[in-house]
């Protein structure tokens, strides 16, 4: 596991470098990660569109399995799983490490020029050229003030992947990076075209009978310890079976285990494929997420983090509880 980098340069230091890799790109790919959320695709969409709209054609791709859910983000019809073979510049998006590229990993190393563009503290750098602002409250909103400073334009159609990725990030402006800068940049883009309510409708107010049904078994299955300061739960593929979801439709099962009034590290392990689980931490002031994570491999935010190991459940489950339970013992 490499050191976090600490000193990222900044927009004004990178954007010359940016300009003239877009001179340059003949064929241009915007990439989020693997099962990428309304912050990442929503990046790379705003990106290609605004991009588009001066005349340039790139493509957006994503690592298998398509996002399905985020459908209503302007340009998804667009979206390819497959990349095109001439690929010379890549954009990532509001990945850290490239092994979240999943089944796309190679285009990283077989394409000449990556601009890596994150809000992650545990970003790897492993762009030409990186823009990593670490306080920002979503990738989205570095997509924002990179497209502003390039001049680019912010029609309605990228404002409203935008004003998704930021809403998305920040739980809907519920969660501690809900920043004055995340509010007045939510302004500007309803002010440019995004329109908050049908945005909060489809992410937050569309969701099918079986992805209910799904929270509903992972919630049943929930356990606490310690006052109810450690929460937990899973989702097994025998809860998908009798749900007749798939994993994808589990997203909202974390949000649930978090809005437990004693909670304060909240873990859910997800039986991914047989022998893989990944595991999603929340966590409330002062504990670190990226701590329960770290030690197999994952990272993330300070309030919400990941992680993946070919381990099933029942082994990786008692291994990050220890974890869990040792941090809260720590402190109080
Ligand atoms: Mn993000």
């Amino acid at each position: 596991m490499t050191a976090a980098i600490t000193a990222w340069p900044r927009l004004e230091d990178v954007v010359d470098d940016i300009r003239a890799i877009l001179d340059r790109a003949r064929v241009i790919a915007c990439l989020p990660h693997k099962d990428a959320d309304a912050d990442s695709l929503g990046s790379a969409l705003a990106f290609a569109l605004s991009m588009r709209a001066m005349g340039r054609d790139v493509h957006v791709l994503v690592p298998p399995p398509m996002p399905r859910l985020l459908d209503y983000l302007p340009g998804f019809a667009s979206v390819s799983e497959s990349a095109p073979d001439d690929i010379d510049t890549l954009f990532t998006f509001d990945c850290p490490t490239t092994a979240r590229f999943g089944d796309r990993q190679d285009l990283i190393q077989r394409t000449a020029t990556v601009v890596n563009v994150d809000h992650h503290v545990s970003n790897e750098g492993f762009g030409t050229v990186n823009l990593v602002e670490v306080t920002a409250s979503a990738t989205g909103q570095v997509v924002h003030d990179l497209l502003t400073t390039l001049g680019a334009p912010i029609t309605a159609d990228v404002a409203t992947n935008l004003y998704a990725a930021l809403f998305t990030d920040t739980g809907g402006f519920r969660h501690e990076n809900t920043t004055e800068e995340a509010l007045r940049l939510g302004a500007d883009l309803v002010a440019a075209g995004a329109n908050p309510g049908w945005v909060a409708l489809k992410s937050y107010k569309s969701r099918s009978v079986r992805q209910l049904k799904l929270e509903g078994l992972a919630v049943g299955s929930l356990r606490t310890e310690l006052d109810g300061r450690l929460v937990w739960s899973e989702v097994t593929e025998a809860m998908l079976a009798e749900a007749g979801a798939d994993m994808m439709e589990s997203e909202g099962v974390i949000d649930q285990l978090q809005s437990l009034d004693t909670m304060q590290i909240a873990l859910l392990f997800k039986e991914s494929a047989p022998g893989i689980t990944k595991l999603s931490v929340r966590t409330r002031d002062p504990y670190d997420a990226t701590a329960v994570c770290c030690p197999f491999g994952g990272g993330g935010h300070l309030r919400a983090a990941g992680a993946e190991l070919h381990e099933p459940i029942a082994v990786f489950e008692p291994r990050v509880l220890e974890v869990a339970r040792g941090l809260l013992r720590s402190t109080r």
